[in-house]
């Protein structure tokens, strides 16, 4: 018989910022359904990994002042990491940039192309004439028609949702240089969503499917609208190329890459990866947020479709809603919320996290994180339910029989249980799920109370409440595997599997080991120290200058002032001159292939008759200007202090002199915090309390 393989996919995570709590709900979800699985022997792969393309990557790397490339690599490593400390598992951590996705989304898309899906149309779009490029999504921003908000996208107002045509968007800019976008034609790619319809609707319709409701109803919907083509080129260069006579210059839209992802991370890490995606012994499961149900129940399955190449399609579906903090969003840049590293901090185990979540998981509405509900749910579940079964078993056995397990008959016979859990994961009800393996380890608390060991010392009860505990390990691994280890290690033996469940593996005679506490208590004084270290700078005070650190590449003497030099300087994505009073303090020799740091979003000005786009920075003596310096510091690098939201809109030298830089201890100081890049602190040779300027 040939054994069902099963993929397990979690939606690859954008790479431009570090997850929160919410990001991981879908991951860890998916980790679960995975690790029961495996639990039952069967055949699983889990894949996961990141999304490295799209308009996000571009711009945050704008921001960051780094290459794409240099962006996704540092995100990279900082999403697997903290993935892993929350114990997710995959068989599969990879990237949509990899070699491989982008040889399989060529080979998808030429296929799609030969079978008469891809569409060429002509379209409307910003194009910068200073930048000289068209300006995808999120490089155009201006004031949104519909609500007034100012920082609307060119793809969408992040204030009222609206998507946005290209005539509703009022004083369009280029969010590269800030100046005003033409509007011009352009030609695009197009998959003929229409033209695949009847076969995916058919498919839809026939084949067994294990979708949650809210991935039906979207799915529904976008069938009674009517599919339409959908783009699937963008004006970008980080991207995978497409591979077509005169679209050389663009990069497939990253919705068209990412899913294909799931194949290409598959290849990087398993040899029979085509076997996989082809065999009809292959069970599809995939789990994602809201937001991503029509890419996969539409989007992805036409691709496949399209390309007639036998790929397997989703057969379950899991959709979560979201995870909110408190009472808001979770906002890096307010600093409000807790993320995966700042939950790493505050030293409360992986697994109370995981339980958390799990418990909490937004499955028909969204739910949020808030502290108090967490502390209830560590202290009187985790606590004083899980970890009080087990403590007090595991202690009386200690106590009572030298460790070693008494004789006794099963008592307990929690078979209706253990198969309600089974069919509820089977379902991927896990919310469900962990409520009833919770359920199970406050029937063994009642045995506990009923048989009152601690007076009795009632060997029979010991021993049904041992193997008791062994199943609560068995059952409790996927979600909360450490704690499970940690319940095998005290009962001093090897980690069982799920058809070990209701056996009496611990036999009168064997020796476990000192009792360990699973969980700690959350005190209140915790909960106010941390309700008020992740609420957030509310006011959200913004740092106003722009700092970067830059290159000296070229320096020449200003002609019409004996005292300024006119430097061309290397910012990492562009060059720019800027004129600088530095002519009495340093030879040019000296300056040249010198790193210095340069508020880069001033408005440029003419200085006697030469431009300088941008500021150097020097401390000032009595007499002598010292340059502020960033040695290991790549041109480009954001120069900022401390956590605090970068402005890059251009601002007046009057807003300059309102930021007080000032030395202290050779390091120069913005608001009392040092700034830095990701690579130094700055520092600047002069006395402290020089201004810097
Ligand atoms: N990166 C969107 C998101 O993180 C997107 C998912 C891709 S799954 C192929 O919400
Ligand atoms: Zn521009």
């Amino acid at each position: 018989m040939i054994k069902l393989k099963t993929i397990v996919t979690s939606a690859l995570p954008y790479v431009n910022n570090v997850p929160h709590l919410g990001t991981v709900v879908c991951i860890i979800s998916a980790d679960v359904y995975a690790r029961y699985l495996r639990l039952k022997n069967e055949n699983v792969v889990f894949v996961c990994g990141t999304d490295e393309h799209g308009t996000t990557a571009e711009v945050k790397a704008i921001e960051e002042g780094l290459t794409p490339k240099q962006l996704v690599d540092k995100y990279f490593k900082i999403h697997k990491e903290l993935y892993r400390w929350f114990n997710c598992e995959f068989d599969c951590f990879g990237r949509t940039s990899s070699k491989d996705n982008h040889e399989i989304t060529i080979d998808i898309f030429e296929k799609l192309d030969k079978n008469g899906f891809i569409a060429e149309n002509v379209v409307e779009q910003f194009y910068c004439e200073k930048c000289k490029k068209f300006l995808a999504d999120r490089f155009v921003e201006g004031t949104c028609q519909k609500c007034g908000y100012e920082d609307a996208r060119g793809d969408q107002c992040e204030k009222c949702g609206a998507l946005l045509n290209l005539n509703e968007l009022k004083n369009p800019k280029c969010r590269i240089c800030g100046s005003k976008p033409v509007i011009k034609e352009t030609n695009h790619l197009f998959i003929d969503l229409p033209k695949i319809e009847p076969e995916l609707k058919k498919w839809v319709k026939n084949s067994n499917k294990n979708w949650s409701d809210n991935a039906v109803q979207l799915t529904d919907a976008w069938f009674k609208e009517g599919l339409k083509q959908r783009c699937i080129t963008r004006d970008l260069e980080w991207g995978i190329k497409v591979p077509k006579k005169g679209f050389e210059k663009k990069v497939f839209y990253s919705w068209f890459d990412a899913p294909i992802g799931y194949i290409g991370i598959t290849k990087e890490c398993k040899k029979d990866w085509h076997k996989l995606w082809h065999s009809k012994d292959t069970r599809l499961v995939q789990f994602m947020g809201k937001d991503n149900i029509p890419f996969h129940t539409i989007l992805f399955p036409s691709f496949l479709i399209g390309a007639r190449d036998d790929y397997i399609l989703v057969n379950d579906l899991s959709v979560n809603e979201y995870l909110n903090y408190e009472t808001g969003k979770f906002s890096k840049s307010r600093g409000e919320g807790i993320f995966c590293d700042d939950a790493v901090e505050t030293g409360i185990k992986a697994d109370v996290y995981r339980y958390y979540i799990l418990i909490n998981r937004p499955e028909k509405a969204d739910s949020a994180f808030t502290w108090e509900d967490f502390q209830q749910k560590i202290n009187n579940e985790l606590v004083a339910n899980l970890g009080n079964l087990v403590n007090r078993t595991i202690v009386f056995i200690n106590r009572f029989y030298d460790r070693k397990v008494p004789k006794g008959k099963p008592e307990l016979n929690p078979e209706k249980e253990y198969a309600d859990i089974e069919k509820l994961l089977d379902k991927i009800q896990l919310k469900d799920a962990l409520k009833s393996i919770m359920a199970v380890s406050k029937l063994g608390n009642q045995y506990f109370q009923e048989k009152e060991p601690w007076k009795t010392k009632d060997g029979n009860a010991l021993f049904v409440l041992a193997n008791l505990v062994k199943d609560l390990a068995i059952l409790i691994e996927p979600f909360l595997p450490d704690t499970s280890r940690l319940i095998f290690r005290q009962l001093n033996i090897k980690p069982l599997k799920w058809d070990d469940l209701g056996k009496s593996s611990i036999k009168a005679g064997h020796k476990i080991n000192k009792p360990e506490l699973l969980f700690n208590k959350l005190e209140d004084k915790q909960v106010k120290e941390f309700k008020e270290r992740f609420k957030g700078k509310q006011e959200s005070k913004e740092f106003l200058l722009d700092l970067k650190a830059a290159k000296i590449l070229e320096v020449k003497d200003h002609p019409d002032a004996d005292k300024l030099y006119v430097l061309q300087i290397d910012l990492g994505r562009e060059k720019r001159q800027i004129v600088a009073g530095i002519r009495k303090d340093y030879k040019k020799e000296e300056l040249i292939g010198k790193n210095i740091v340069v508020v880069t979003n001033l408005e440029p000005a003419k200085l006697r008759g030469e431009l300088s786009d941008g500021m150097l920075l020097a401390g000032g003596d009595k007499d002598r200007n010292v340059l502020v310096e960033a040695p290991k510091s790549n041109p480009g690098e954001q120069v900022i202090p401390g956590k605090i939201k970068i402005n890059s809109k251009k601002i007046s030298f009057d807003d300059f002199l309102k930021v007080k830089l000032v030395v202290k201890n050779k390091k120069v100081l913005a608001d009392n915090s040092v700034l830095k890049t990701d690579e130094e602190e700055i520092s600047c040779d002069v006395k402290d309390g020089s201004r810097v300027g």
